[in-house]
């Protein structure tokens, strides 16, 4: 085997976004294109040489060509020990598990998560660091300069490993294993949640639940976790094969794309339970029969319910959630006396406060939520946590037990609208519209609302001082509702405009009122302070969650 310096030049462009770098298919099969942006993590990450490195992805296309390519780089540029995925297959965070077990020094994950596969669709990569999590800033920053001066790239020439078969073998210098995508994960699971219970519920003829896995990855895990550990009757997880164009479809579960899911469960004879996850594994939608739970709610439900599951009995250290995410989760930390840290959209934020010890869950409106467990968000955990709640809740819905929550702590009624494919610098003047009124609206009054505070979200970090700004701009409402705006880090056509909407309703004979109907007054206002209908040229947005 030959190792090779082959010359290249810059792409322009290769900044990673909210979360890796994400591109139509096309745009990473020019050549050189992958690799440069794979030799630029190798440059300013020294450490993955003699190392261990994690390498899997979601299984959609392109995947199988990427993989063998990374292979080959990573031999060429010194890696000791290389892990890979059966298949090439693994889930988000089945690669932050792995990186964390097996001390390795980082991973690659090919993945462009909930965006759609095929020839046509989305391809993404993104580098998770030795603590198993995304790479915060400013390594993605690193990533990009390098990217932009970048003038060759190492390779080994070779034939491909066959990642069909489990087992060891050697490229170059470097060990390649092949390992069962998710043996490691679903142990994790176990040592989490009370399997015993769960079997029961899942076994004691009363209880049905279906679980999508969208044609993704979280099929494999599901099937193995669900049907075969936890004695789920076969069928439970539809969807289950992983397939490269996700069928089709968009593999992104919310009430939009996972519509298979959603007639199920609205449909004659629904089962108690449903579930999804999305192309990699790190989302989840939560749905009881005729009832969604918003991701919002589901992890102030998930602390609530903490101590019930062994993984968590001794407390959580604290909590943190995106600035979009509803504030439904702040009212449980401050029932439980801890503390609740405000981060911006991106995963990536969380790691510095889950390896400080400061928090145990974190969670986004965007049908993310996980805990220190691993350091991404976690799509089956989450079914799991829930699977957990209610085994020791039997015969209470999980629209009785949402409904005990808002009894308790009141209802943070919550929305995102969504405006898709928006003409870029539509989107930009919208922007910098509201920047240059936040002067002007605190004070305004709206209806019943007045503006107490607009500003554009920054963050200082608590732990390293590292800041983040231009997160997103907030108008906060003397009812303590609420109106975000904010471009999108993850879409690759145009520009996706999101308003997150959200008002507390203390009032228990309003929670079992709809979503849009409650927030119908905030949705005008969104409308009249950014003239979104005349920016984004649409009546309605895209997708509504
Ligand atoms: C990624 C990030 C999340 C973020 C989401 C949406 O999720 O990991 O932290 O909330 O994108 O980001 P945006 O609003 O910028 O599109 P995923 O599941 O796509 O990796």
């Amino acid at each position: 085997m030959t190792l090779r310096l082959i010359p290249t030049h810059p792409f322009s462009g290769q900044r990673p976004g909210t979360s890796g770098l994400r591109k139509k298919v096309a745009v990473f099969q020019q050549p050189h294109y992958l690799e440069n942006f794979v030799q630029a993590v190798f440059d300013v990450q020294p450490k993955l040489a003699g190392g261990t490195l994690v390498v899997g992805g979601d299984g959609r296309y392109y995947n199988p060509t990427a993989i063998q390519t990374i292979l080959r780089m990573a031999a060429a540029n010194g890696v000791k020990r290389l892990l890979v995925g059966q298949h090439g297959i693994l889930s988000t965070p089945a690669v932050s598990c792995l990186i964390r077990k097996h001390s390795a020094a980082g991973g690659l994950v090919l993945s462009a998560s909930h965006n759609p596969g095929g020839p046509d669709g989305d391809f993404g990569i993104k580098f998770n660091t030795d603590n198993g999590g995304p790479a915060p800033e400013k390594v993605t920053e690193a990533v990009y300069v390098r990217t932009k001066t970048i003038e060759a790239y190492r390779i080994l020439d070779g034939i491909d490993v066959d990642l069909g078969i489990i087992g060891g073998s050697i490229l170059g210098t470097m060990a390649v294993e092949v390992i069962d995508p998710v043996a490691d994960y679903a142990e994790l699971m176990e040592s989490l949640f009370d399997f015993e219970a769960i079997s029961q519920l899942m076994q004691d003829g009363t209880f049905r639940m279906c679980f999508d896995a969208m044609h993704a990855v979280t099929g494999p895990y599901a099937r193995a976790i669900l049907e075969n550990r936890l004695g789920a009757p076969r069928g439970t997880v539809i969807n289950g094969i992983p397939k490269p164009d996700f069928g089709g479809a968009h593999p992104d579960p919310n009430l939009a794309h996972a519509q298979e899911l959603v007639s199920i469960l609205n449909g004659h004879d629904a089962p108690a339970f449903g579930a999804a996850s999305d192309g990699d594994g790190d989302r989840n939608m939560i749905l009881g029969q005729r009832f969604f739970v918003t991701p919002s709610d589901s992890l102030a439900l998930i602390a609530a319910h903490a101590h019930s599951v062994p993984g968590y009995r001794n407390g959580l250290a604290g909590i943190a959630r995106s600035m979009p995410t509803s504030g439904a989760a702040d009212r449980v930390a401050a029932q439980l006396g801890i503390p609740c840290f405000e981060t911006p959209t991106g995963w990536k934020f969380f790691g510095n406060l889950m390896d400080a010890g400061k928090v145990t869950l974190c969670g986004e409106e965007s049908f993310g939520t996980g805990s220190s467990h691993v350091r991404e968000k976690d799509g089956l955990w989450a079914v799991l946590f829930w699977l957990n709640i209610l085994a020791t809740q039997r015969n209470q819905s999980v629209a009785n037990i949402v409904a005990q929550h808002w009894q308790q702590f009141g209802r943070n009624v919550y929305s995102r609208h969504d405006y898709e494919g928006v003409d870029s610098n539509a989107a930009q003047d919208l922007m910098a519209n509201l920047h240059r009124a936040l002067q002007t609206l605190p004070g305004q009054q709206y209806g019943e609302r007045r503006i107490l505070c607009a500003d554009d979200f920054s963050y200082t970090d608590p732990v390293d001082g590292s800041t983040s700004s231009g997160g997103g701009i907030r108008l906060i409402f003397d009812d303590s509702s609420r109106i975000v705006y904010r471009l999108s880090g993850t879409g690759t056509e145009g520009a996706t405009l999101r308003l997150y909407l959200e008002s507390y309703e203390p009032d228990p004979t309003r929670h079992t009122a709809d979503a849009q109907f409650l927030l119908a007054p905030l949705i005008q206002i969104s409308e009249t302070i950014a003239d979104v209908r005349r920016y984004t040229g649409r009546d309605q947005p895209d997708v509504i969650t």
